[in-house]
């Protein structure tokens, strides 16, 4: 699907535009052209209506399908560009939306992104039903209201099924923790997607998990035993501006990462030393606001086989090691069994 994607000229752009981008191939589609506007209208379109024209002009003259703002989008907004442009429009929360659900293999990953799904349309769809009732059925009145508010209840039925199904899920998780925490201690892996997380999990434990130089590959947690007393589990990847919708729709398979013992916080040494910088800060943030910050952390410097070896000047204490070839394995594994005696 030939697409283009649009965003407004603000911080940390290039890496920005960088994984917008890979994004937008992960979820299958062709970037064209990217569009950019220095930050300042918002409104009605978020970009300002010069722009909106220009990307209108190339939409036509080169059979664009598809338009994916960087940005997030009200509703409204969403609504109004895509009757300007005539072609379908996403944001980023949209796009990653659709990388979980080509990704999601386990009824409760998929239960969780149609909840994240219907959460953010339920405007959306306010909205567009209202207007197409309003089109289609002028003077239909009181009837119109009717089918807009059925479609609605028919939606909130629908969050509450998932919501309970998950709650379900959510116990089932717990009593699985529980029983493993009795057992043994636990480690939880976490970093931002596509760091080597999986491929870790694979030489530790001895697993042949999914791993792919791809975002978000894993979305079901996995957990896989060190020895008979440490259990490590792998989970989704982070990213930067996660929305708190997803966070939220993700909670249960996060929540494993709060109860853990330890944290193999992983990083990829092959960064840019800023880009290196500004992911370390998302994962922190995000076991902030997972609530998972009192628990204490290895920082594990991955991918040293492709890395020039300046990022360890920006870490206290790491272990460095690869994945992909094994290296500094038994290292990191001494180190595990020390935090956890
Ligand atoms: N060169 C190199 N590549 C690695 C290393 N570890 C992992 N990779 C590659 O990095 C890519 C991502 O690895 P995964 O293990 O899937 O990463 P992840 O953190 O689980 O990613 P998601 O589940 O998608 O969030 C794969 O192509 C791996 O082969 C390493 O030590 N060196
Ligand atoms: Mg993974």
């Amino acid at each position: 699907m030939k697409a283009v994607i649009v965003m407004l000229k603000e911080g940390e752009f290039e890496e920005r535009k960088a994984e917008i981008k890979r994004l937008a191939n992960t979820g299958g589609y062709e970037v064209i052209k990217t569009f950019t506007q220095n930050a300042g209208p918002r409104g009605k379109y978020l970009i300002g209506r010069g722009k909106v024209d220009e990307i209108k002009n190339f939409i036509n003259e080169n059979n664009i399908e598809l338009v994916i703002f960087e940005n997030y989008l009200t509703s409204r907004q969403v609504l109004s560009l895509e009757e300007e442009f005539g072609v379908p429009v996403m944001d980023k929360f949209d796009l990653i939306l659709n990388i979980f659900e080509k990704h999601a293999a386990s009824k409760e990953a998929k239960l969780q992104i149609e909840l994240a799904r219907l959460k953010r349309k339920l405007p959306y769809i306010k909205m567009s039903v209202g207007r197409r009732v309003r089109e289609d059925h002028p003077g239909f009145g009181s009837s119109g209201e009717y089918i807009v508010h059925s479609t609605l209840r028919s939606l909130h039925r629908r969050i509450k099924k998932i919501e309970d199904e998950l709650e379900k899920f959510d116990a089932r998780l717990e009593s699985q923790g529980k029983r493993r925490k009795k057992k043994g201690k636990t480690v939880s892996l976490v970093g931002y997607t596509n760091v080597g997380k999986t491929t870790l999990l694979n030489r530790l434990t001895g697993v042949d998990k999914k791993a792919e130089d791809e975002l978000f590959t894993t979305l079901k947690s996995k957990t896989a035993s060190l020895n008979s007393k440490i259990f490590i589990t792998d989970t989704i990847g982070f990213i930067r501006n996660i929305p708190h919708e997803l966070i939220y729709a993700f909670r249960a398979t996060l929540k494993e990462i709060k109860t853990a013992d330890l944290i193999l916080l992983v990083l990829d040494a092959s960064d840019s030393e800023s880009e290196f910088r500004r992911k370390l800060k998302v994962c922190e943030d995000t076991l902030i606001k997972i609530g998972a910050d009192s628990i204490p952390v290895i920082h594990v410097l991955n991918k040293i086989d492709i890395s020039d070896g300046e990022k360890e000047g920006l870490l206290n204490d790491y272990v460095k090691i690869s994945a992909k070839y094994g290296v500094g394995l038994d290292r990191l594994k001494e180190r595990i069994i020390e935090e956890l005696a």
